[in-house]
Order: structure tokens, then C-alpha cells, then sequence
């Protein structure tokens, strides 16, 4: 097993966005393209010698050759060992786990997430921290900078490993473990949360339905849902891993779990509906005839995480992404916690948990999580839910108008243009910030504009500073609108708009939230000029 340094040069565009470096499948496979960003993140953090490393994906196109070349690269940097899931399958939650639980030095997963796999769309590449979460700004910054003066990249010249056999196995002087990608992520649910109370639950008749999208969370979910809390076989669809998730969009929202949504509006609905993402990190919650907006999700969970044993003791604090609605602040207030308010992406969160002041994360995108792990995760919101109902009591739709009647509603909403000229996005959007002192105390649908700004963070940890999240605008009632381009996609550019609009209550509490929050989005068309700029005036998916 001989190590060469193949000689390289910098490529263009090897920038990670909200989460890891996504790029079209072709252009991953590309001469150098996935060993240039490897040596890179290698390169970034001071070298492999000796260092041990979590590395599984969501088993989309390309996973298992990309994880046979990470291996043979951690090989020829003089890693000491890389943990590896079984068929280099391991969801994100998963891996994050595995990173703590071991104790490793980082991660590398290989997941564009949400986006549809397949040779001709989407591969991606993400390094996680030993805390298990997303590397921070400061360190995917590196990376990309060691990206653009890499001149040569160390790969051993070795056959494939087989991956599917458990055990233990040498790479020249590197160990590659290869474990169950599940057991370790079930066993931790299980500490977490009352599986005999859901038990009975099911026993007495609760139904559920699980839509793995034909993605990463189908083993996962078989495993706990069925295996250990008994739902019946088939309470998983679309439950076995696909190179294409089987032709879906494995996002899980009304638009791309259009299946499972059917199936929940419809007669015969089960008790509780549920989807995850490519890489099994989101989650959507839908009861019968109930859909559940995940800002609301976020809230629900905040108000009643001490129903699951491992937050009996009360929550120490929140934290949302700035987009994601103030549902949950009001939850926070309540409960005398804090509420951080970060940018978008789960990397923001993790000095927050890691420093034990946030301990439940959310972000209106579908994202849930709590600090046992670094990543958000998709079954363990559908394991706190059911905890949740099966502690105390009533249906999804009860806990909803009973959350909302004490809290009043937050009717949110997210519309995506996608598809846009790159250019004309980023001009309206430079356009609108430069108008936005002058937009202050204007009239707009009946609302005054009494705040304006582009978003700003910096982290109250480690004093790190984020500039230009996303531009802000927000009205007398409390009501707000978000713009920002998405960080995530392949192509073109994608322009989010977030609504929302709070109601007090006790009437206006069920309304539609298109109806509630019409004269918001019709400010934000007027503000925005939208139409104008991009040529659009509908959006392709409103969540
Ligand atoms: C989107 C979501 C963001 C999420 C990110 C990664 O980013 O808005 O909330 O953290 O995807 O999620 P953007 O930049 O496209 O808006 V995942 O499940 O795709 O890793
Ligand atoms: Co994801």
C-alpha cells in the first residue's frame, strides 16, 4: 500500500454555504473535486496524524465511492482510525453522536441534506467538530481558504474495504471500524425518552405513519419505531435508502411530502404524521387533519420538554434562528429562560450548547434538536411528540389550539422563489437594504415599519461576529418579514421570504395562515418590488 501526493491545483467555487460544500453530483465526481476539499478540511485543522474521525453519509449517488476515497486519504495523512457506519451509511444525528460518544476529532459527512440525490443533482460534503456539530464560520472559512492554495493531495493506493462486513479492519497503518449505524442513535433515544409510556400509548390504539422518503431515516426509524416501541410493520413508507430517494425530493414539507400529507387530510388518518430529509436531520409533524408549522413545533416542544425524562428537570435555556417565528420566545418568557436569537444554520447553535445555555435549538426550516446531540434531529422530534402525547394526553390538534389559546398564534409562513438569476436576487436584495432607513415610520397594508436592518449576530460565547444574515423588516403589530438567499442549493439562486404575524387571541386563532397573513405579503411584494426584480410573483413552495 504505497501513499502519493497527487499533484493538484485550486478550484473554483469550493466555498461552503449554510452547511458543507454542495455542488451538482457530476461536478463532485469531477477530476479532484471531492480530494481537493478533503485534503483541505485536513489541511484545516492542523492535519490528520494520529487523529481519529466519524465519516458516514446518507448512502445518496456516489456515498459509497466518495467514503472508500476518504478512507484511503485519512489512510495516507497518518489518521490513526476512522469509524465508519456499515455501507458508509449513517444519518447526521448519528454521526454526530458517534462523534461524541467516541470521542473523535470531527466528522466528514457526505449528505447535500434536503436535495434530491442522484448522478445528475446533488452531492455534498460537511466536516463536524469534536463537539459533534457543524464546524463554525471560523473553521469552514479555513477550509475554503486551504482550498485555494492546495497544491497536492496524499491518497493511498489500496483496494476497497468492505464496508458492509462490522469489525475491525487495517488501511496500511489506519483501523477502520465499521459499526452499526444505528444501535448507538437507539440506545441514546432511549435514555432520553419514555418508550414504555409510548408503549402503552400504542397499546391503547395511537396511530402513526412515517415517511422515510427513501432516505437515511428508514433504518432508523424501523429500528425504534417498530423494533423497539412496537407500531406495526408499515408504519415506516418509503423505509428502505435509495441512491435516487427512489426519484423524491426528500425535504420534508407539505409540497415534497405531498404522500404523507394526503394521507393525514384524508378519512382514516392516522393519530400522528411524520417525514425526515435526505439526511435525517429535519422533521415535519402533522396530526390528523392538523398540519404543525415547525416554529410551532419548536414551541410546543419548549412548553412541555419536561413530559420526557431527559428534560424533566426544565429546560436552561432556547435558541431559534432568526427567521423561525417568535412562537417559542413567548414559551421562554414564560418558563424565565433565555431565548437566543442566531442566524440561519445549525453551526450557530452549537457554542450555545456546548456552553450549557441553550438546550432546546429550532429553526422554522423543518429543524429540531436539543443538546444530545450537535445537530438537529429529525426522530427525535417525532419520539419527543409522541412522548409528549403520550404523557399528557389529547391529540395533536388538542395540544395545538391549547398552546395557541395560552401563547396567542404566531402565523407564519416561508415562501421560496426558486430557480432565480443569481444577479437579479442579489440586486433587490442590496436595493432594498440601501432603502431601508428610508423605510422606517413609512405605511405599508396598514402596518407602520418600526424596525429595518440586515441581521447582525455576534455569538455571546465566543464573541464571533456574523454579518448580513438577512434583512429584517418589522411592524408596529408585531408583524415581520425575512429576506435571504439560500446557502444550499446548486444552481441558480433560491430567495426565501418569511412571514409572520402574531394574533393574541382568543378569536382570530384559526384562521388560514395565507388569509392571515395576506396584507404581510403583499407589504413585502410592495416593499421588495419583487415582481420587478426577479419576475415572479408567485412562489414554488410556501411551507
Ligand atoms: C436551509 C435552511 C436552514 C438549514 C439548512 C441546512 O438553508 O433554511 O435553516 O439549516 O438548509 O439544512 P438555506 O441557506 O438554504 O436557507 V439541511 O437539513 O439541508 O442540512
Ligand atoms: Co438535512
Amino acid at each position: 500500500m504505497t501513499v502519493h501526493t497527487v499533484k493538484t491545483s485550486p478550484i473554483d467555487g469550493q466555498k461552503p454555504g449554510t452547511s458543507g460544500l454542495r455542488k451538482k453530483t457530476p461536478v463532485f465526481m469531477g477530476a479532484h473535486y471531492l480530494e481537493n476539499f478533503v485534503q483541505a478540511i485536513f489541511d484545516a485543522i492542523g492535519g490528520a496524524a494520529g487523529k481519529s474521525f466519524v465519516v458516514g453519509g446518507d448512502g445518496r449517488y456516489f456515498n459509497d465511492r466518495a467514503a472508500q476515497v476518504i478512507l484511503r486519504m485519512a489512510a495516507a495523512n497518518g489518521a490513526a482510525k476512522v469509524i465508519v457506519g456499515q455501507g458508509a451509511i449513517l444519518s447526521t444525528p448519528a454521526a454526530s453522536h458517534l462523534i461524541r460518544l467516541r470521542g473523535t476529532d470531527g466528522g466528514i459527512i457526505l449528505s447535500a441534506s434536503h436535495n434530491p440525490g442522484g448522478p445528475d443533482e446533488d452531492f455534498g460534503v460537511k466536516f463536524n467538530t469534536p463537539n459533534g456539530g457543524p464546524a463554525p464560520e471560523s473553521v469552514t472559512a479555513a477550509i475554503h481558504e486551504a482550498t485555494t492554495r492546495i497544491t497536492g493531495y496524499r491518497i493511498m493506493d489500496a483496494p476497497d474495504i468492505d464496508l458492509s462486513v462490522l469489525g475491525t479492519v487495517a488501511l496500511g497503518d489506519m483501523a477502520v471500524e465499521v459499526v452499526d449505524p444505528v444501535a448507538d442513535y437507539a440506545d441514546l433515544m432511549e435514555t432520553l425518552f419514555d418508550f414504555g409510556a409510548i408503549r402503552a400509548l400504542i397499546a391503547d390504539g395511537f396511530t402513526m405513519r412515517f415517511d422515510a422518503m427513501c432516505a437515511v431515516t428508514g433504518p432508523y426509524a424501523c429500528e425504534i419505531l417498530e423494533n423497539r416501541l412496537g407500531f406495526p410493520v408499515g408504519t415506516v413508507t418509503h423505509r428502505d435508502p435509495l441512491p435516487d430517494f427512489g426519484g423524491m425530493h426528500p425535504d420534508p414539507n407539505p409540497t415534497w411530502a405531498h404522500e404523507l400529507m394526503a394521507e393525514m387530510m384524508g378519512e382514516g388518518a392516522p393519530d400522528l404524521g411524520a417525514a425526515s430529509d435526505g439526511d435525517g436531520d429535519r422533521n415535519m409533524i402533522v396530526g390528523r387533519g392538523t398540519y404543525v408549522s415547525p416554529s410551532d413545533s419548536l414551541a410546543v416542544i419548549a412548553a412541555n420538554a419536561h413530559l420526557a425524562k431527559g428534560y424533566m428537570g426544565g429546560l436552561s435555556g432556547v435558541a431559534r434562528s432568526m427567521p423561525t417565528s417568535a412562537a417559542v420566545d413567548r414559551v421562554a418568557a414564560k418558563l424565565g429562560i433565555d431565548c437566543f436569537e442566531t442566524p440561519t444554520g445549525w453551526k450557530f447553535f452549537g457554542n450555545l450548547m456546548d456552553a450549557g445555555r441553550a438546550q432546546l435549538c429550532g429553526e422554522e426550516s423543518f429543524g429540531t434538536g436539543s443538546d444530545h446531540v450537535r445537530e438537529k434531529d429529525g426522530l427525535w422530534a417525532v419520539l419527543m411528540w409522541l412522548n409528549i402525547l403520550a404523557v399528557g394526553g389529547g391529540s395533536v390538534a388538542d395540544l395545538l389550539a391549547a398552546h395557541w389559546k395560552e401563547f396567542g398564534r404566531n402565523y407564519y409562513s416561508r415562501h421560496d422563489f426558486e430557480g432565480l438569476e443569481t444577479a437579479a436576487a442579489e440586486d433587490m436584495l442590496s436595493a432594498l437594504r440601501g432603502r431601508m432607513g428610508d423605510l422606517l415610520g413609512q405605511d405599508v397594508q396598514g402596518m407602520t415599519v418600526i424596525a429595518a436592518d440586515d441581521f447582525n449576530y455576534t455569538d455571546p460565547v465566543d464573541g464571533s461576529v456574523s454579518t448580513g444574515q438577512g434583512l429584517r423588516l418589522v411592524f408596529g403589530d408585531g408583524a415581520r418579514i425575512v429576506m435571504r438567499l439560500s446557502g444550499t442549493g446548486t444552481s441558480g439562486a433560491t430567495l426565501r421570504l418569511y412571514l409572520e404575524r402574531y394574533v393574541p387571541g382568543p378569536e382570530g386563532l384559526a384562521e388560514d395562515p395565507q388569509e392571515a397573513l395576506a396584507p404581510v405579503i403583499r407589504a413585502a411584494h410592495a416593499l421588495a418590488g419583487i415582481a420587478a426584480a426577479v419576475g415572479r410573483e408567485t412562489p414554488d413552495v410556501i411551507t
